[in-house]
């Protein structure tokens, strides 16, 4: 599946591009690029009659509060956040981690603008700390050929999808891997339009091997209802000291003979609570009592 676009799609099938459409109550679906569908070939235009299962699955909570699957069956999330226009948020960062592990897909970082005035020490320490927890982080400018080499090298002809706010360069990198053009906007535009440049998430192969999806900017990035180990599991620093808690099913919130608490950079432990009193609180608002 490249791309959906209401009832019509277009899947590509090895020999080339072309559009479906869509059955209603797909089984499996809704599709989202990625996805590995049936398409039955009886008509004038195929239709799509089966969403095969999914080997991966990047997901976020969708206008509604519904769980929505981003992309389907990638191998490798690329974080993309600029040092500077708009500011990096660090604890994105760590939200995208834990739905990269709750999903079956590797990650890594890459800090774009690096060429704009930013906050050095800060961009130091978000680096320090992301490698720390085992992520490669790739700095520098996405209209720099140098850095656009280094994101082709780690994603190494695997499927990669790149998420993160708008404005960061996921088209400018996208364009620069695969040759095919993307919409990229002026920052200053979209704040004062308030919308996004990239709309519709696209698989794009790269002359080489692999491929890329290039999604819409998220506001902010929600996880999917989840527990704190399943949280916990998108930290690995966390993962590591929590073998030396007293209690097996330590939750890290302040529990008594809590290794994580003394073993674990203070940032990235507020981080995880900030997540687990969010799915907390998230949860009792489901239910109704909050
Ligand atoms: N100076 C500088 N400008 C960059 C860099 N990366 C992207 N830009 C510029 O930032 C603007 C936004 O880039 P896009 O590639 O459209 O950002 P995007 O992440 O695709 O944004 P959405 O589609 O809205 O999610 C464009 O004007 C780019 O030329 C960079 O590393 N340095
Ligand atoms: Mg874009
Ligand atoms: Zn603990």
């Amino acid at each position: 599946m490249v791309r959906v676009a209401g009832p019509l799609a277009e899947v590509d099938d090895g020999t080339g591009v072309r559009e479906v459409r869509l059955a209603p109550r797909l089984p499996g679906g809704p599709p989202v690029a990625g996805d590995r569908v049936r398409v039955d070939d009886a008509g004038s235009q195929g239709i799509v009659r089966e969403v095969l299962p999914r080997r991966t699955v990047l997901e976020r909570i969708g206008s509604g509060g519904r769980v929505r699957a981003v992309v389907a069956n990638a191998d490798l999330l690329l974080v993309v956040a600029a040092v500077a226009e708009p500011a990096l948020q660090p604890r994105l960062i760590d939200r995208y981690a834990v739905a990269a592990v709750a999903g079956g897909l590797d990650m890594a970082v890459v800090l774009t603008k690096h060429d704009l005035p930013h906050d050095e020490r800060l961009v130091e320490e978000v680096t320090a700390r992301q490698r720390a927890a085992g992520h490669t982080v790739i700095i520098g400018s996405a209209l720099d050929a140098g850095m656009v080499e280094q994101v082709r090298q780690v994603i190494d002809g695997r499927l990669a999808v790149l998420a993160g706010h708008s404005g960061v360069g996921k088209s400018t990198l996208t364009s620069a891997l695969t040759g095919v053009e993307r919409a990229t906007g002026q920052v200053s535009e979209r704040l004062r339009s308030g919308r996004h440049t990239t709309t519709d998430p696209r698989l794009i192969p790269m002359p080489g091997g692999g491929a890329v999806v290039d999604t819409a900017g998220v506001r902010s990035f929600w996880l999917p209802p989840m527990g704190p180990k399943d949280i916990a599991a998108g930290f690995p620093d966390i993962v590591d000291a929590a073998t030396r808690c007293r209690f097996p099913d330590c939750r890290h919130m302040g529990d008594a003979g809590c290794a994580a608490a003394d073993e674990v950079d203070p940032e990235r432990l507020a981080s995880y609570r900030a997540l687990v009193e969010a799915a907390e609180s998230a949860s009792r608002f489901a239910r109704g009592h909050g």
